[in-house]
């Protein structure tokens, strides 16, 4: 089981509530499928991804940028048993949607790249360490339904 400190918690929960969703999701994901092309290949039914420019106007990845966000709210309720958490989504993204579990990591980095340029000096590196730890355990659990 993962254990998380006092301060982990107090800080993941702090960028949490100061997270504003309709903003960080849509960034997050629109960077993720610009600067990793190879994860527009999930979203060929989400209209035109021809260049950055349309994908960060790109109203339905804008929508799933926040739904994919959301997605992270169930950690945040369940920190002491995550791994749970994401059973079901793991077989969705793995025998559905056949997500390539690497992506995950991908998009978790555009993620922490977002939040810090949007938290600036609040975002410091015990918030960075933390919330990448997080994220990092997020992602092993959206990970484990694959074989
Ligand atoms: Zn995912 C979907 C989450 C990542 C792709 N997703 C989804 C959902 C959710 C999520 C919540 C919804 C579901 C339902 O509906 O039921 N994701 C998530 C998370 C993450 C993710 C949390 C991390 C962190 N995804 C991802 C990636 C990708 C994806 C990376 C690629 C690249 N998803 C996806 C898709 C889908 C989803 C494709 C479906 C969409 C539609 O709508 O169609």
């Amino acid at each position: 089981m993962v254990e998380w400190t006092d301060e982990e918690r107090a800080a993941i929960s702090d960028i949490f509530s100061k997270l504003d969703y309709d903003d960080i999701g849509p960034k997050s994901l629109s960077r993720c499928l610009i600067v990793y092309p190879w994860t527009q290949r999930y979203f060929g039914g989400f209209g035109n991804l021809y260049n950055a420019e349309a994908i960060m106007n790109n109203p339905l990845i804008a929508k799933h940028g926040t739904t994919v966000l959301h997605g992270l709210d169930r950690a945040l309720k369940n920190m002491d048993d995550i791994k749970n958490t994401y059973a079901e989504l793991s077989v969705l993204h793995s025998e559905k949607l056949h997500v390539d579990p690497d992506n995950f990591k991908l998009l978790s980095d555009c993620l922490t790249i977002v939040i810090a340029g949007k938290m600036g000096n609040a975002f410091t590196p015990e918030y960075q360490a933390s919330f990448q730890k997080f994220l990092s355990v997020v992602v092993s659990a959206l990970g484990r339904q694959y074989h």
